[in-house]
């Protein structure tokens, strides 16, 4: 129910999906925040939220903010989707809680614990490989390769179907925004790949004792309806790589340019657990996903109609100065707890453990070896609808 006294949504005019805004959004970001608490971008035609408070609340009410008519720009209910939908991502309950649940059960602890030694012996390889070189390409050596080998390795991927992945993780983050030119761009080289990938989560495909075959065994036990287990796979693939690419770079990134933290990350351990999470806060690799109302509610005293899209800034609401002291500095010894980088509520990411595991592998193999990063040249970011990413990020190491 809602009261007589509900005020209108703020619009403004910022469009987040043009080059000046993704070149530097955190100016950007404060002007939508001080703006007011729910907004209406008319360049887009929805609804939005760049403040941390609001969306939190949005992520947190996954009932009157629902998933099913998509977690990108287009209104999935009004619009026909270039894929099957995602019966994880782009579900409600009770579709969603039969497949997370089989998605908890693939990446619990348990399953995680057994992964931990494969991870481990891959990072400490790749690190002294790196070590030995001394300059290399922080996305393509690191970024990308780690990842790949070891995820697609746990999967149950063959090697020859990897290269399909990332033009696909391309194609698949800039669908949740618009048709623009970048989209266009990403599609043409995407398309052949959309089938390539779908062919890669059958079950002949996937390695005996891999996570991916757990998907088909949920299936044959009866806690899954059959014809899910290839788009769950599907579902691993697509959420797997890109993400955890952005924030292994920006924490490359963030070391290199903040040679004190990265003393301070050697020299205490205790702060090695949180350090990932402050790299995603300050650098947070999906800077939007967006929500539809279910029925029309009220958000902070605003009145928002049934069937709207909600866009949340969740980069911006990780540097929300009312949330967050210092919200621009990159500091591993604040509580970055709350930061909204891997969502809240029933849809948080389910692989945070997982891209945490690979980010603390990672970077503790470094941290035997490396005494600084330093930048071998000028960084250069992939322009993408909803990942903020280095196509490029040249490294040297201070080796020990
Ligand atoms: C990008 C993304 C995140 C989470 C899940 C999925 C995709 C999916 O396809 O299920």
């Amino acid at each position: 129910m809602l009261t007589q006294l509900a005020a209108e949504a703020i619009h403004v005019r910022d469009n987040p999906y043009t080059e000046g805004f993704a070149a530097d959004p955190y100016p950007r970001h404060a002007v939508l925040r001080d703006a007011g608490p729910v907004l209406f971008l008319e360049a887009l035609g929805v609804y939005g939220v760049a403040r941390h408070a609001e969306t939190l609340a949005v992520l947190n009410d996954h009932a009157a903010f629902i998933s099913g008519a998509g977690a990108g720009l287009h209104n999935l209910g009004r619009e026909k989707a270039w894929r099957p939908p995602s019966v994880l991502l782009e579900a409600d309950p009770p579709l969603h809680d039969e497949t997370r649940g089989v998605f908890n059960r693939v990446l619990s602890p348990p399953v995680m614990r057994r992964l931990r030694a494969a991870f481990e012996a891959e990072a400490n390889a790749l690190v002294d490989e790196l070590c030995e070189r001394g300059s290399f390409d922080g996305i393509t050596d690191v970024a990308v390769r780690y990842p790949l080998k070891v995820v697609g390795d746990a999967v149950g991927v063959p090697v020859e179907g990897r290269g399909c992945l990332l033009p696909y993780g391309n194609m698949l983050f800039n669908s949740f925004g618009p048709d623009n030119a970048v989209f266009r761009a990403s599609v043409q080289q995407g398309q052949q790949v959309a089938a390539e990938i779908f062919k890669q989560c059958s079950r002949d495909m996937l390695a005996p004792d891999s996570i991916g075959a757990m998907f088909y065994a949920a299936a044959d036990e009866g806690r899954l309806q059959p014809q899910l287990a290839p788009q769950l796979v599907r579902s691993f693939l697509s959420a797997g790589f890109d993400t955890t690419l952005s924030g292994l770079g920006h924490a490359l990134y963030a070391f290199a340019t903040h040679p004190e933290q990265w003393r301070l990350y050697c020299d205490n351990a205790a702060l090695r657990a949180r350090a990932f999470d402050e790299v995603i806060r300050w650098e947070t690799p999906a800077q939007f996903f967006f929500r539809t109302t279910a029925l029309e509610v009220e958000l902070a005293g605003v009145r928002i109609p049934a069937d709207e899209k909600v866009m949340m800034l969740l980069g911006s609401a990780n540097r929300d100065p009312r949330r967050w002291d210092r919200p621009g500095a990159f500091d591993i010894t604040r509580s970055s707890i709350g930061h909204v980088a891997f969502g809240s509520g029933l849809h948080n990411c389910v692989g945070q453990m997982l891209a945490r595991m690979e980010a603390d592998l990672i970077f503790a193999a470094f941290a035997r070896r490396v005494e600084a990063f330093e930048l071998d040249g000028a960084p250069v970011r992939r322009p993408n609808n909803t990942l903020r990413v280095f196509q490029k990020l040249p490294l040297r190491l201070r080796v020990m």
